[in-house]
């Protein structure tokens, strides 16, 4: 009724479906005691258990007929160590499970060569049972594609979060961190379930108060949460401030190549790791956003994220240092800075640089998480450098959670984009998940939607981001319909109609959202600084580099090699000609790498006008339908539920209206072509 249990809800299966032929696994058989592997013998029984409506046993040795046993190769698990033969132990990989059915006795059997393998092959297990899947053939081998699967909170210490719809921090309040663990025991619990593997728990923008989390007045406590977490396999990290050694170190300097600040990181290390002894590493977000940097010492940002690795690598640390470095108090009247070619003009000359346990974090696009961007030229771009991709969970620029949108078939776009780095074949998801380079580290990181709403995202239908976020991660080949199902059936049960709608309403809404928002990969037309709602040239004459130079004439931002900032010359082989020309760049980012007269006519045959008119009239009225659809579930989902998607919707409904006024009238006025269809513009 909540929403509180997500996607581990376990709605109770109706003999007559599945029930008998999942009721007769109804003992669990495990062998072996360690944490993670308790983890996963107490979800499956809790799962099941809740699934079926009766308690499910658990055992040490197994006394014949059918059961769930589970367990590591060679962890003594007789069932285990029959089931598996050699072929299938070396395919899985460290992270990886086996499950199949035992003939023999007709026991489903999880076996894995770690013991978090063993807590994935439970809830994918869990998940078979919760959408109904037929148990009876089982014989799946599972191996996660990325190495780091990770969330980032943005969560400060006086409990707020940045950029955070959906109440307040579940980690921190009043300036402590929060001694009532329990709820977020139940945030690991889904970050497990939905298979990511790795949390940085306070805000990447470290301030004083939050520098003190690497001292022994903090790090007791954290200690105590990344307990939580290790009992869910999933590693704990810290965000940074890269000043700390002035901050809070009393040193008088923060400089990478001082023997006294390299010093201070090490004894830092020593400490943090004695604390905790599996501790993950420093993330750091350093000259950006007013943050410090090693810029300030004339040093880059080589040598300021390797100092950080060499004080981390006698433990096995690694560094997550985030490539949003641009200048944000650029001068607008200067026309030829364009934020959008920051990262990779600071970063791609410092390939071959960085230490092997240093991992740049990439954002998916080259700004900042706008509804559409095109995919950051500097993925993929430095062979010998780790790099893992950066999504926005939190629907910063996408509604804020008060508007519905499925963010999994955007980053899926990303995922599958060409970068050519190594000629064809060379995809987003190929350079992240490590193939394509090589690389030792790399993986997914993402920005958390979840607060301390009861509903932990705030609109309930949000929750499908992070489920979709950690099922992507763990295999980015997964389709975002296969993605909405699984959580559609695991949140809401198996009622057909309803599955129907809402997949319908989740795979249209990102497209929905786009259209009544800022048109044709432009961007930035929010209210500064919340970044909700329409403002038009709330940017337009700001120091923040996001322009779209919409004059009488025109609009777009030229950034070509040939006549404009010279951006779209950081893409490989074909992109970069796709791009550069006016003639074969898509729609929808048109606007992003050209100035265009409101006239030009688009590959979909409408001019720019038109099109803007067209989307935003056409976009209310699918916000409206959703509304509808919604409506049409009444019954179907429990009253709460309904009531509080239906508002959201009409909230979402009503505000659409609001942009799309804005943004039409505002283009009429600036153009002064009326619109084809005569419709009313103010
Ligand atoms: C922007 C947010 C800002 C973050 C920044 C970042 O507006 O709050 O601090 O990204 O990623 O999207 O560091």
């Amino acid at each position: 009724q909540t929403g509180y249990h997500a996607w581990l809800e376990f709605h109770p299966i109706a003999p007559g479906e599945r029930y008998d032929q999942y009721a007769v696994h109804s003992r669990i058989v495990c062998t072996e005691k360690d944490e993670v592997i308790r983890t996963a013998v107490q979800e499956l029984s809790q799962g099941i258990g809740k699934l079926l409506g009766k308690e499910i046993r658990v055992a040490e040795s197994d006394a014949g007929g059918a059961v769930i046993a589970l367990g590591t190769f060679g962890g003594g698990n007789a069932l285990v160590d029959r089931t598996f033969g050699e072929e299938t132990r070396s395919a899985i990989k460290p992270e990886g499970f086996a499950i199949k059915i035992d003939q023999a006795s007709g026991s489903i059997v999880v076996g894995a060569s770690s013991t978090s393998g063993v807590l994935y092959g439970a809830f994918h297990l869990l998940r078979l049972f919760s959408t109904k899947q037929a148990v009876n053939e089982l014989d799946v081998i599972e191996n996660p594609v990325n190495m780091l699967r990770m969330i980032n909170q943005w969560d400060n210490i006086d409990g707020s979060i940045e950029r955070g719809y959906a109440g307040k921090s579940i980690f921190f309040e009043n300036n402590r961190i929060t001694t009532d663990l329990t709820r977020v025991r139940d945030y690991a619990r889904l970050l497990a379930s939905s298979g990511l593997n790795a949390i940085s728990i306070n805000n990447v923008n470290v301030h004083k108060w939050e520098s003190k989390f690497i001292t022994g007045e903090y790090l007791p406590d954290v200690a105590k949460v990344a307990a939580v977490f290790r009992s869910f396999s999933i590693k704990l990290f810290l965000s940074v401030n890269y000043a700390s050694p002035l901050e809070i170190g009393g040193l008088s300097t923060a400089d990478p190549l001082d023997p006294a600040v390299r010093e201070w990181w090490r004894a830092k290390a020593a400490e943090v790791y004695a604390a905790i002894p599996d501790f993950g590493g420093f993330l750091v977000k350093a000259d950006s956003e007013n943050r410090p940097g090693p810029f300030t010492y004339d040093r880059d940002h080589a040598d300021g994220s390797n100092m950080l690795a060499e004080a981390l690598k006698p433990y096995g640390g690694i560094v997550i240092w985030r490539c949003f470095v641009y200048n944000c108090k650029q001068d607008w009247r200067d026309r030829a800075t364009d934020r959008a070619r920051a990262a990779y003009d600071h970063f791609k000359p410092l390939d071959g640089r960085f230490m092997d346990n240093v991992i740049l974090q990439v954002k998916n696009g080259p700004m900042d998480f706008q509804v559409r961007e095109p995919v950051s030229p500097l993925i993929g771009a430095m062979e010998t450098t780790n790099q893992m991709i950066e999504f926005q969970i939190t629907q910063e620029y996408t509604g804020q959670q008060r508007h519905l949108c499925y963010l999994v078939p955007q980053w899926k776009e990303v995922l599958d984009f060409e970068t050519y780095a190594k000629g064809e074949g060379s995809s987003i998801k190929r350079i992240v998940d490590g193939s394509l380079h090589g690389n030792k580290l790399s993986g997914f990181a993402a920005v958390s939607n979840i607060g301390d709403d009861v509903n932990w995202t705030g609109h309930l239908l949000a929750q499908a981001n992070l489920y979709g976020y950690g099922r992507l991660a763990w295999n980015p080949d997964l389709s975002a319909e296969e993605i909405a199902e699984e959580w559609i059936r695991m949140t809401f049960g198996g009622d057909e109609k309803l599955v129907s709608v809402v997949m319908s309403m989740l795979m249209d809404s990102w497209s929905i959202y786009e259209a009544y928002t800022s048109p044709l990969g432009v961007g930035w037309m929010v209210n500064p600084d919340h970044h909700y709602g329409p403002n038009v040239d709330g940017y337009e004459y700001s120091k923040w580099g996001t322009y779209h130079f919409a004059d009488c004439h025109g609009i777009g931002v030229d950034r070509t090699k040939a006549t404009g900032t010279g951006y779209a010359a950081q893409y490989k082989g074909a992109n970069y000609d796709t791009y550069e020309s006016v003639e074969s760049c898509p729609d929808e980012l048109l606007l992003f790498f050209h100035h265009v007269p409101y006239t030009h006519v688009l590959h979909s045959g409408q001019t720019v006008i038109q099109h803007i008119y067209n989307t935003h009239f056409e976009g209310v009225e699918r916000a409206e339908q959703l509304v509808a659809r919604w409506a049409s579930l009444e019954g179907s989902v429990g009253e709460l539920v309904h009531k509080h998607v239906g508002e959201r919707l009409a909230e979402q409904a009503g505000h659409a209206k609001e942009w799309r006024d804005m943004i039409n009238t505002y283009f009429f006025r600036k153009s002064g072509i009326a619109d084809a269809l005569g419709r009313k513009i103010y």
